[in-house]
Parts: C-alpha cells; sequence; structure tokens
C-alpha cells in the first residue's frame, strides 16, 4: 500500500511518498518535482498537469487552473471573481456551484470545480503510481487552514471520485509544522517550556502564519491567521500592470486587449520577479508579442518594491492577528520558519524580519516542505507503516453552532448552542443531550458567517433524529448525539443514542491512606470485615442506538458514482489517444528502421523483386502517414504495420534464420 502526501497547490501541486529509507518528493513524467495545477481540455483529449501548460497558451479558453480555491464556492461568490482574472476558461454557474464552460472533444461542456479536481488529482494519482510502481489510494492532501466545511467536502468527493482515499485533510501550516518537528530529537519534554515556532507560508495566492508549540512527541497549534489574497501572483499583477503601460506608452500596444499576450506577459514578469529575488536589475524580452512588436523591458528590486508596496504594508497583519489568537508577543516566538514559493522575495523576507526582530530560519525545503509533512501524516495514518507516533492537536478556526427547534414540551428550553469554538482542539467530539418524545432535526452553522471567506454558505449540515419516542410513564427520552469535527476538518453528527436513568450499586473505592500513616500504621486497627463496601448512585446507563439521517454539502453516493464513471470514460479516452499516438510513432520508426535495413543487413537475404516491393510499400506508407493517416485509429496503424511486416517478414525472417545457423555452427566449433 502506497503512503502519499500531497501539496495541492494554487500554482504547483508536489507529491511526496513515504518509503522505507523515508519521505522523498517524486518527479512528474517529464522530471519535474512540481506538477502544475492546471487542466484542459482539448478536441481529443484532455490535458492534464504538463501538458495542460504546454498547450496553456494556444487553449486559453480551455484550459483552468486556481483549482483548488474554487472548491465548494459559487459562481455570484466575490472571490470567484477575482479567481475568474487568473482563470483563462470562463467560468458558469451550475447547478449553485462554480465551474467552467470548455470544449471538449469538439462539443462545448461544462464541468464543476469538484470534477475539475478529480481530473487533476487523477493525474497525481497516475504519477505516483508511475514512479511508486504501485496503485495508489491512501492520502493525505493539504489546505489552507481558512477553509470552511464546504470547502473540505468538495476536495474530499474530488478525491473520491478519483478513487483515491483522503486519510486525512491537513492545514497547509500544521504539515509544516509535523515535518518540522517529527525530525526533531531536541524537542522540550512535558515539563520544560514548550518552543515556540511561527511557521509562515507564502505562496501563489495565499498567505498563513500558524504558531506551533512543540514538545517532544507532540505539537499545538495555537492559532492560524491568513491573507487569502496575498501571494506571488499579486506580484505578478503587478509587474504585469506597469509592463502594459509601458508597452502602451513605448509601442502604442495594448496588451490588455489581447489574452495570449496577456499570458506572455504575465509568465515573463514571474520569472523577472524570481530574478530579481537573487539580482538588483533584470531584463524583459518578449519576442513578436503582438502586432509583430518585439518588446523591451528593465526593472530594478526597489522598482519591484515600490510596485507592491500597498501588499507589502499588509505583510504585519496575520502576523499580529496570529499572536493576539495565541496570547503571545513577538518575543515568545522562539523560532521562525518560511515556507511557500514567495517567501523568496527578499522585501517580504525583510519585513517579517523587522516584525520579530529576529532572525527567520529557513530549514524547511521551502516548495517541498508541505508536501513532505503530509506524507509523515499519511504514514502515521496508514495500517500499512511502521512511524514514530507524533501527536497533531490543530485548532477551530471558526466557531460552529448548533439549532434546533424547540421541543413543546420544554418551553424554556434555548435553541441554539455554540459548540466548538475559535480555538478549540481540533479534532474533537462533543457528546449533546436532548430530552424529547419524538423525532426531531437539528442543524449546523457557521456561528459566524462574516468571518468566512467570501461569501461561503454558513451552513453545514441538517441532521434528523429517528426513533425517539416517550417511554411507558411519557417520560422524555433522554438522547445523546456525538458531533464530531473530524481529522479533515468536517463536522458530522456520527451517531447518537438513547440512556436512561438508572440506580446501580457501585463499589466504594478503598481510600487511599496517606503515605505517612502507612509507616506508622498501628496492625490492631486493620480492617478484619474484607467484603467489599458499595454505594446505591444514579447513572445513565446506554439503552439504544439512534438512527441519524444526516444531509450536508457532500455529494450523494449517486452523484459521485456517476462523477466516477464520467472521469472512467474520459480516462479510456485520454489513454486511446495515448495508444493511438504511440501505434503512429511506432509505424512512422518501422518504416524509417526498414528502409535503412533493406539496402544494408537484409540486402542479400532478398531478391530484387522483394526489394522493389518492399521500397513501393515503405514509400507508401509514408505517403499515408502524412496524408490521409495523419489522424488515423489505433486499428488502422496496427493494420498498416502489418502490411509491412506481410511483406518485409519473410525477409527478416531468412536474415535471422542465417544468425541462427552460424551461432550453431560456432557452437559445433566450440563442442568440438
Ligand atoms: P498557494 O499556496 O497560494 O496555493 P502554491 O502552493 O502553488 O500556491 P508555491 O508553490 O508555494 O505556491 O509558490 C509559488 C509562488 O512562488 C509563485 O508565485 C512563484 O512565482 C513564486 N516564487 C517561486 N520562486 C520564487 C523566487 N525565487 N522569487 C520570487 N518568487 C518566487
Ligand atoms: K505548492
Ligand atoms: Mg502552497
Amino acid at each position: 500500500m502506497s503512503v502519499v502526501g500531497v501539496d495541492f497547490g494554487t500554482l504547483n501541486t508536489v507529491i511526496a511518498v513515504a518509503r522505507n529509507r523515508g519521505v522523498d518528493v517524486i518527479t512528474n513524467e517529464v522530471s519535474n518535482r512540481a506538477t502544475p495545477s492546471l487542466v484542459g481540455f482539448g478536441p481529443k483529449s484532455r490535458y492534464l498537469g504538463e501538458p495542460a501548460k504546454t498547450q496553456e497558451i494556444s487553449n486559453l479558453k480551455n484550459t483552468a487552473g486556481s483549482l483548488k480555491r474554487l472548491a465548494g464556492r459559487s459562481l455570484t461568490d466575490p472571490d470567484v471573481q477575482i479567481e475568474q482574472q487568473f482563470v483563462s476558461a470562463p467560468l458558469v454557474d451550475i447547478n449553485g456551484q462554480v465551474g467552467a464552460e470548455v470544449t471538449y472533444l469538439g462539443k462545448k461542456e461544462k464541468y464543476t470545480s469538484t470534477q475539475m479536481i478529480s481530473m487533476f488529482l487523477g493525474k497525481v494519482k497516475a504519477t505516483a503510481s508511475a514512479e511508486l510502481k504501485l496503485p495508489v489510494s491512501d492520502l493525505v492532501m493539504s489546505v489552507p487552514a481558512w477553509f470552511t466545511d464546504i470547502q473540505r467536502r468538495a476536495l474530499m468527493d474530488a478525491a473520491e471520485i478519483a478513487g483515491l482515499k483522503l486519510l486525512r485533510l491537513m492545514n497547509d501550516t500544521t504539515a509544516a509544522a509535523l515535518g518540522y518537528g517529527i525530525t526533531k530529537t531536541d524537542l522540550p519534554t512535558a515539563e520544560e517550556k514548550p518552543r515556540r515556532v511561527a511557521f509562515i507560508d507564502i505562496g501563489h495566492s495565499n498567505y498563513s502564519c500558524s504558531i506551533v508549540e512543540f514538545k517532544k512527541g507532540e505539537l499545538a497549534v495555537k492559532s492560524t491567521a491568513s491573507d487569502r489574497h496575498f501571494g506571488g501572483r499579486d506580484f505578478d499583477k503587478a509587474l504585469v500592470d506597469h509592463f502594459a503601460a509601458e508597452f502602451k506608452e513605448k509601442y502604442k500596444i495594448d496588451v490588455k486587449s489581447n489574452p495570449k499576450a496577456m499570458v506572455r506577459v504575465a509568465a515573463a514578469a514571474e520569472k523577472l520577479k524570481k530574478i530579481l529575488s537573487a539580482n538588483q536589475q533584470a531584463p524583459l524580452n518578449i519576442e513578436s508579442l503582438m502586432n509583430d512588436v518585439d518588446v523591451q523591458g528593465m526593472l530594478k528590486r526597489e522598482e519591484l518594491e515600490a510596485l507592491v508596496e500597498p501588499l507589502l504594508q499588509r505583510v504585519h497583519m496575520p502576523l499580529e492577528q496570529a499572536l493576539a489568537e495565541a496570547k503571545l508577543n513577538k518575543e515568545d516566538i522562539d523560532i521562525i520558519e518560511l515556507v511557500g514559493g514567495c517567501t523568496r522575495v527578499p522585501a517580504l523576507k525583510d519585513r517579517i524580519q523587522k516584525f520579530f526582530g529576529k532572525g527567520l530560519s529557513f530549514t524547511l525545503n521551502q516548495d517541498e516542505a508541505i508536501a513532505r509533512g503530509c506524507a509523515f501524516s499519511c504514514a502515521i495514518l496508514s495500517p500499512v507503516f511502521r512511524v514514530r507516533d507524533f501527536a497533531i492537536h490543530d485548532i477551530v478556526n471558526y466557531p460552529i453552532e448548533f439549532t434546533w427547534e424547540k421541543s413543546p414540551d420544554i418551553p424554556d428550553e434555548d435553541t441554539s448552542l455554540t459548540v466548538f469554538n475559535k480555538g478549540n482542539v481540533m479534532p474533537s467530539t462533543k457528546i449533546l443531550t436532548f430530552y424529547r418524545k419524538e423525532n426531531f432535526n437539528l442543524e449546523a452553522k457557521y456561528a459566524k458567517p462574516e468571518l468566512l471567506p467570501g461569501k461561503i454558505n454558513p451552513w453545514i449540515g441538517q441532521f434528523s433524529v429517528k426513533n425517539v419516542k416517550a417511554d411507558s410513564k411519557d417520560d422524555f427520552m433522554i438522547c445523546k448525539l456525538k458531533a464530531r469535527l473530524n481529522l479533515h476538518g468536517i463536522l458530522n453528527v456520527e451517531s447518537g443514542y438513547f440512556v436512561e436513568d438508572m440506580e446501580v450499586e457501585e463499589s466504594i473505592p478503598e481510600e487511599k491512606e496517606g503515605e505517612k500513616k502507612e509507616n506508622d500504621k498501628d496492625p490492631d486497627a486493620m480492617e478484619t470485615d474484607d467484603k467489599p463496601k458499595t454505594r446505591k448512585v444514579k447513572k445513565q446507563v446506554r439503552k439504544g442506538d439512534l438512527p441519524i439521517v444526516s444531509g450536508t454539502s457532500s455529494l450523494d453516493s449517486s452523484k459521485k458514482e456517476a462523477a466516477a464513471e464520467q472521469e472512467s470514460a474520459m480516462i479510456m479516452e485520454d489513454k486511446l489517444v495515448a495508444d493511438t499516438e504511440e501505434k503512429k510513432n511506432e509505424l512512422e520508426t518501422y518504416i524509417y528502421e526498414m528502409r535503412n535495413k533493406i539496402d544494408d543487413q537484409y540486402s542479400e537475404f532478398a531478391s530484387d523483386d522483394e526489394k522493389t516491393k518492399l521500397k513501393v510499400k515503405l514509400e507508401n506508407s509514408e505517403d499515408w502517414l502524412y496524408d490521409e493517416g495523419e489522424d488515423a485509429t489505433k486499428a488502422v496503424y496496427i493494420a498498416k504495420m502489418d502490411e509491412i511486416r506481410a511483406v518485409a517478414g519473410p525477409i527478416v525472417q531468412r536474415y535471422f534464420d542465417k544468425l541462427e545457423e552460424e551461432r550453431a555452427a560456432q557452437r559445433a566449433v566450440e563442442e568440438a
């Protein structure tokens, strides 16, 4: 069984696997350690990951990125409107969920964000499986800590549709913290002061800071704060705006009117930004950007910093919030660990360092720490892998309340309760008690919608409790419901049962005598009656289960099955296209090979007549290949190959017979 950790980034996805020697980041089909988080749709197949990036500029309208930021969102969400600036395919509404409209196999199609994520995760699965040479199912994946129930459920659904089993959805910075802690041998003991580390992750779109306390064998997240619209792409955008204005002035071209030109400028801007992290000045040159104009620009690091000054002024905010929520001061933080590609920007490092007034630490691999942490978590959770356990206490980021209808029998009953408060430990289980004579419903929702990202629906779920009835004396049934905020940060009412108050006999625990008394104990005072003492106490005794019917934002199983079938069909289609391409390449190679060999090693084994016949066959086949055979089916390529083999076969056979004859003669000589 495989043990896989995935950092599903807005721009890049990194896959790590745990093997017996430790955790490694794996490479994809083109040997990259990160895969673009992109899906594309073509006339014959889909492009997932690297091919989507390769095709992006020529296939803008049918390429979608920012996938995870679309999870669980609706089109009208203001956050999605921001996302549309970074997604080149048009975003549309699909029954309340955001999706993309694309042309696939020559037809207009719409896919929800959940479907597109499952397509991409299918690719992640194939990449891991190819590297491990094992079927892949179990994995741990990271998400920003600010993701809500509906966003997390969407990711769970997407993984399931892709045939993956998510053992844990882990917050990005918590994953980095696990990777940090699990390899440390010098963490404080239970009695000592904990080590306090601030983990700061600034990626392509998001900036998060978690304050984490470490002790031997455990970590506890104290707070997490984020600026969910702060990352590398905002730097890129500032550069694009700058150069768009400059090119308008200098070359009289409006790149903003030309989507392809915009993508090319954005790519060049990102490259320029990276160079400026290590150099004081860098050029930006693009050939034939639009209207046959070649553009040239130049930028100094200080100019970049001036362009992003409004962003830099926000750097301190998540840091201040994280400290306040952890009830700590800057001075309490022992170490500041930075991860995420964007933390390479010198101005950012500088501001963070100034904020804390102490040096920053880069002991984790900035691009790979989160994926590695996820792989460690998967190893801990996997039944097949032995790894030192490390306890992870995360926290609730938004308060969750339950509401219910007032019982007709209890007029002064409250009708809501905040069950999980912000800052509570997560995962966590709470038992809710209700006195009822009839079936009842309760609803879970986020208590403070204004804290949620964008216009996320605060509703979490409705739970109907069945088989509730009054007892023979018309007394209330005492109903107990188990509400669990699980490892994924998803809330469920997992089970219900009812109890009865009963009098039970309970043995009285022997009173512990103090040590001093024990020492000068008088032997005559010893107890002679050895019958255990008991007392009657009232206790709640579990009497039976209460079925619960849940309605949440998760897809129901029939929808998931349908999506999984659709996904399988697309995988088959993609595979057929890939196989067809392979057969075509084989045919092409075979033609070249035969043409060379017929006048070389095969020459003496063919009559002139046979040679002419084969050469004509090869030439016709080649002409066909570059004409109507350009786009044939797999079966036709195989048939063409067979046709050539029919002519070449006897010749090749004679050649091998001769080789065999020579070998036999050689052996005879050696044995003689
Ligand atoms: P997110 O965490 O927001 O979902 P992500 O995980 O895909 O996104 P990362 O891979 O951590 O993001 O970081 C990618 C960003 O880091 C990009 O904007 C990239 O341009 C930027 N980046 C990478 N290297 C450098 C560098 N040397 N200098 C400046 N920026 C860099
Ligand atoms: K990443
Ligand atoms: Mg990231």
